[in-house]
Order: C-alpha cells, then sequence, then structure tokens
C-alpha cells in the first residue's frame, strides 16, 4: 500500500491516517507530493479525483479521503483497537472524530498546523476561541474520564487520538489555553515515537508556503 501525502510540515489532513497507520502496525510507503508547486495539482489529480491528499493506493483500489483511508484499514487489517471497545464509548469516539471531520474550520483556517513553528501565541477571532474552547471541553472531559485507562483521549491509543494530532500541534506552536488535563494529553500525543518522526521530516522539508504561516 502507498499513502500519498503532501508536506508533512503544513498537510494537516496527511497527517491523520499516516499517524494511525503507523501506530496500527501496517506496513505501507509513503510518497509525498508538495502542495501548491508547480504540477503538483496536476500530479495528485492522476491519483485522486478530488484533487486533494491523502490518498491510499491498494493496487488498483484508490481511497481518496482521511477518514476514510482509517475505515479502509480496520476493514483491511481487522484493526479491533482502532476504536473503543464499549459500543457507547464508541458512539462517543465517533461523534468527537466527526466533528473534527467537519467541523473547527475558524481555528483550521486562521492557525495553521506549522510543525517548524517556534512556539508563540497568535491572534485569532471569537469564532477561532470558540473552537479551540469546545476541543479543550472535548480532552479535559475524557481525559478526566479515561486517563486511568492509558494515554489517548479514552485510554489506550485509537483512531480519535490521529484524527486530534495535528490539533494537538496547533495548541502547542500558537500556546493555546487550555487545561492542565488537556496540557498534560498534548505532551502523551507529542512524545508519540510517529509523532516525532513526522515532526523530524518536516523540519527537514525546504518549502515555505506563506498563506500558512502566521
Ligand atoms: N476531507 C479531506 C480533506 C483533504 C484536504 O483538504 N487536503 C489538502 C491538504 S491538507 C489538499 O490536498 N490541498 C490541496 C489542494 O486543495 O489543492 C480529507 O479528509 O482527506
Amino acid at each position: 500500500m502507498q499513502l500519498l501525502i503532501g508536506n508533512r510540515n503544513y498537510s494537516s489532513w496527511s497527517l491523520r491516517p499516516w499517524l494511525f497507520l503507523r501506530m496500527s502496525g501496517v506496513a505501507f510507503d509513503t510518497r509525498r507530493i508538495p502542495l501548491y508547486a508547480e504540477g503538483s495539482k496536476a500530479e495528485i489529480l492522476k491519483y485522486s479525483p478530488s484533487g486533494k491528499v491523502p490518498l491510499l493506493i491498494d493496487g488498483d483500489l484508490h481511497v481518496w479521503d482521511s477518514l476514510a483511508i482509517c475505515e479502509y484499514a480496520i476493514d483491511r487489517f481487522s484493526l479491533s483497537r482502532a476504536w473503543p471497545e464499549d459500543r457507547a464509548e464508541r458512539a462517543e469516539a465517533r461523534s468527537i472524530v466527526a466533528e473534527m471531520h467537519s467541523g473547527f474550520t475558524a481555528l483550521r483556517s486562521q492557525l495553521s498546523m506549522n510543525c517548524r513553528r517556534v512556539p508563540a501565541v497568535a491572534k485569532f477571532d471569537e469564532a477561532a476561541a470558540a473552537d479551540i474552547e469546545r476541543i479543550d471541553a472535548i480532552w479535559t472531559t475524557c481525559r478526566h474520564r479515561f486517563s486511568k485507562r492509558g494515554p489517548g483521549l479514552f485510554g489506550e491509543w485509537s483512531l480519535v487520538d490521529a484524527f486530534y494530532a495535528p490539533v494537538v500541534l496547533r495548541f502547542d506552536r500558537y500556546r493555546l489555553p487550555c487545561s492542565q488535563l488537556a496540557r498534560d494529553y498534548q505532551d502523551n500525543v507529542l512524545a508519540l515515537p510517529a509523532m516525532q518522526e513526522w515532526i523530524e521530516a518536516a523540519r527537514l522539508e525546504k518549502e515555505i508556503l506563506p498563506q500558512f504561516e502566521v
């Protein structure tokens, strides 16, 4: 299997399935297509009907959305620990992932993921502040309930944590306000060897995209 990703420094959607596959122990190759460069859109469109990354290639099959890629891997490799075991908790975890997948647009557009950013505060508007408060509430509530079971939002690492990893980077790099429990959670995610690997590779990238440098 091959996962097509964008710039590691900026492509938050690419990080989610990459981290999930890595943490799940699935074997795959990574191919990077730098975004917003000459010819990059045409190159992505050769494989991805949406013209976006990430995209997973498995033989003749192309899967072109971060959540669909993770769900496909769960099916393909019977990854039983991707979601919490308990049905009610699984429903909550799915709601939290869906909230990320379809929302938090103010935060995402105003404070871009930028792995290389030297941590410092930045300006954001009321809509982004509401997103930040909501994410802090999710993390604080989950850690309050499940921290005894492990380092992730539902205890053991799960798909939920991969989905929130780019936001963890934003909280860290923009020093966003949050509870101590939420800060401890961010430290857990940032300490993951796979996260360190991604961040180190991002630091080595040469491209600078001014539209994502806040
Ligand atoms: N819903 C998609 C979003 C993918 C997306 O927006 N990818 C961005 C990179 S992070 C992209 O490919 N941008 C390039 C473009 O729009 O030309 C997913 O979950 O995979």
